[in-house]
């Protein structure tokens, strides 16, 4: 069908006379009908992916992009007068996840549809999703982000379940989103919502009533859990994603024949985090339900659910105590406590007891009832084999392996950076749009003058396309032709934007003394803090302030400029990733796990300025020295000061007096003009006093890495190839190569 003949269907109109609205949704029902009508996986074995988080972004141009008319659809709209960039911006971006933990699941299915496997994604359809980020005073507000509108990617399912609470009953209903895969095959997402949702209890903030579960359930993505209340809603959305999903698993496997003992031949679930983990309790309850003896029942569970570890955190990993399991599901406990008794029967090392001190480990439960256990790149995976979980390697070494995260091409490169994919096309055919290695063969042209000349007009480009839109979306002044220098990513400590706005203050002061660097740079942040992380909320808080003075003095500003953009996500990182010259990866060596952003950045043509952690170890690997700005200490000087106990941020700070200055402006009459006191105390306090993530032992190395960064990309050819080095390397960073390895390793589906 052409797009002509959909609006004139839809609304009896021509293209010319429809508005941008009429023009989306009328593309939503054609291409919404077009993926329907394609041939949905199929197989024997089912992989269903479990995730709190699918961060999907929009997902019109992907979808034409992926159904092969986005071509077509931007011609006819272009001979109506119409721009499809304009019509992209109708669409709601439905924010179903915080970060890269969600945006990993979603470039997963993307993966799973194309490569043709048997797999779904399994979650919830949050109504407001994560809050919408807003500055106010130079300090970060939330507030909710409604997505759905009356007509949406969601199509209502007659699928619903009586999902059982301690106490009262709520009502299922399940929701698809069919995901396109680019070889005209689909996959579906597969998000369950509570009949009963009540919008009406949200208003203009994001604090609503978390007493009644029945109304709320489904509302927000984490809803704030600094109290008991919220931590207990958690527990509420856990188990009822699950309880869904292992319903919807044994109801498919019945269906296609499983007498549910063969259950493992039906169905594996991936277990992304320990949100879902307490599917294997429920697998097993539901199992004995269907007349199933426990003893079997938990060998069929521990052959069909694998885990997967995203975080090295202590904290990160969920601990609940067994009162609140206790109130929500006390169906649940009778089983969790069997498993651990069978844990403790077998087991002399307590460390790995699933209840200890009143608290369910989650975690414990994965490993010692799931068949494999992954990191996400290969030092996090080494370091949980070595140091965090070596008491469970111990005991199951079959069970760990690595997955090195990947991310979706199709919209990492030729959804957002259209220009590059067709330079690429022609330079080395189009072959590589399935088979990402084929990027390897642009190394044929890195002494090429014309193609250098090519990439860096592209990214000029690229640049300028930024530099428009931030100035419509946002008001921001950006000099096109400085360096774009780009952290993106949640805010957390152990990601140390702290340290970069450090380096800012510090070349404000150079600036200042006359030190003008030899091209003018512009540091661009964006990040949501989490609603109840003071210390993150009030890094950006400084962030935001360092942005108003240094934007605002004319002796700075020429050469440096601050950008933090509001509410940071899909959207915004498509439009930001392309622009990009200078990839800010800098997180304290051992605690990023992977990081996805770096991998985009690269296939974009960025270098990365980073410490070797997650997958910065395999990008430099790959790229080679001279193609990457490494810096700091490494994971296990890191991982021995930590058990050693004794970093003592102060004297760093006293020995060196460059760092002193930068730490001390947080607190000057300077910033405290513009900001908080109170929040810039508690910042300059926390850095001065603990600094847990270590700042100041890396801050004089992270600075002569980044003038050396800033000295490489005066050699504009030089750089270039470096560059084209980068995206030519990326192609191991696919999640097609990614997804294929957990099928060919752990999945196993034909
Ligand atoms: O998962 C992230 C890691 O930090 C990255 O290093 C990694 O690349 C990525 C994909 O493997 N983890 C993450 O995004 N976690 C969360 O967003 C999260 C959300 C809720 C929660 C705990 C963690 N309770």
């Amino acid at each position: 069908m052409t797009l002509a003949k959909a609006v004139s269907m839809k609304y009896n109109k021509t293209i010319e006379k429809c508005s941008n609205e009429e023009i989306y949704y009328a593309l939503l029902d054609m291409t919404k009908q077009m993926a329907e009508d394609k041939v949905s996986n199929e197989g024997k074995k089912k992989l269903y992916y479990i995730s709190a988080e699918f961060l999907i972004g929009k997902l019109l141009s992907n979808n034409l992009i992926n159904l092969g008319i986005y071509d077509s659809v931007k011609s006819e709209l272009e001979a109506s007068g119409k721009n499809i960039g304009e019509i992209e911006e109708i669409e709601l971006e439905p924010s179903l996840g915080n970060g890269g933990l969600g945006r990993l699941a979603a470039c997963f299915v993307d993966s799973i549809a194309t490569l043709g496997l048997n797999g779904d994604g399994v979650g919830l359809n949050y109504h407001y999703g994560l809050f919408k980020q807003v500055f106010d005073h130079n300090l970060q507000k939330e507030t909710p982000n409604p997505w759905i509108t009356p007509d949406s990617w969601l199509t209502k399912t007659d699928i619903t379940y009586p999902v059982q609470f301690g106490g009262f009953t709520v009502q299922s209903r399940l929701y698809n989103i069919d995901v396109v895969g680019y070889n005209n095959r689909t996959t579906k997402l597969r998000l369950f919502d509570i009949e009963t949702v009540d919008e009406s209890i949200v208003g203009d903030t994001i604090d609503f009533n978390k007493d009644d579960i029945a109304k709320n359930l489904t509302l927000f993505l984490y809803p704030d859990d600094s109290d008991d209340k919220g931590r207990l809603l958690r527990v509420y959305q856990q188990y009822f994603m699950v309880s869904n999903a292992a319903r919807l698993i044994l109801d498919e496997a019945v269906e296609k024949g499983s007498n549910l003992h063969d259950l493992a031949d039906y169905a594996t679930v991936q277990i992304n985090d320990t949100h879902p983990s307490m599917v294997i309790p429920e697998l097993i309850r539901l199992l004995q339900e269907r007349g199933i003896l426990m003893d079997e029942a938990v060998s069929i569970v521990s052959k069909v659910c694998a885990y997967t570890n995203h975080t090295i955190l202590a904290e990160a990993l969920e601990k609940w105590p067994i009162g609140f399991l206790e109130k929500a599901v006390p169906q649940l406990m009778p089983i969790i406590r069997e498993l651990d008794n069978r844990v403790r029967a077998k087991v002399s090392d307590e460390s790995t007891y699933i209840i200890k001190d009143g608290l369910v480990h989650m975690a414990h439960m994965d490993i010692h009832y799931g068949y494999s256990v992954n990191g996400v790149a290969y030092l996090h995976t080494e370091i949980l084999k070595n140091s965090e979980l070596n008491n469970f390697y111990k005991l199951y070494p079959e069970k760990f392996n690595n997955k090195t995260n990947g991310i979706t091409f199709r919209r990492w490169l030729m959804s957002c950076n259209p220009e590059l994919s067709a330079m690429i096309t022609d330079l080395i055919g189009d072959g590589w749009k399935k088979d990402a290695n084929e990027l390897e063969k642009l190394g044929n042209f890195v002494n090429d003058d014309a193609v250098l000349d090519r990439l860096l007009a592209v990214k000029a480009g690229k640049k300028a396309d930024l530099k428009n839109y931030l100035k419509m979306k946002q008001g921001f002044d950006i000099d096109e032709n400085s360096i774009y220098d780009i952290q993106v990513k949640r805010l957390h400590e152990y990601k140390r934007q702290q340290m970069n706005a450090l380096y800012v203050i510090h070349k404000y002061f150079e600036i200042k003394e006359g030190k003008k660097p030899a091209t003018p740079i512009t540091v661009f942040f964006g990040a949501k803090a989490a609603p109840a992380y003071i210390i993150a909320k009030d890094i950006i808080h400084l962030i935001l302030c360092l942005q108003q003075i240094i934007n605002n003095d004319p002796e700075v500003s020429p050469y440096l400029k601050v950008f933090m953009v509001e509410n940071y996500n899909v959207t915004m990182a498509e439009k930001m990733i392309p622009a990009c010259d200078i990839s800010e990866q800098i997180s304290l060596a051992s605690k990023e796990a992977s990081g996805t952003g770096n991998m985009k950045f690269m296939l974009n043509g960025a270098l990365t300025l980073g410490t070797m952690d997650g997958a910065n170890v395999e990008i430099a690997e790959l790229v080679g020295n001279e193609n990457i700005f490494t810096f700091g200490e490494d994971s296990q000087t890191v991982i021995d000061r930590y058990a050693r106990g004794d970093y003592n941020s102060r004297s760093y700070y006293e020995k060196d007096s460059e760092l002193k200055r930068a730490v001390d402006f947080i607190v000057s009459d300077t910033v405290k003009s513009v900001g908080c006191s109170e929040n810039l105390e508690r910042l300059y306090n926390e850095l001065l006093n603990k600094d847990w993530f270590m700042t100041f032992p890396d801050f004089e190395e992270y600075i002569a890495t980044r003038e050396k960064a800033y000295t490489a990309y005066t050699d504009r050819k030089a750089w270039a190839k470096k560059a084209l080095i980068n995206i030519s390397k990326a192609g191991f960073f696919s999640s097609d190569r990614t997804i294929e390895q957990y099928n060919k390793e752990i999945w196993k589906l034909s």
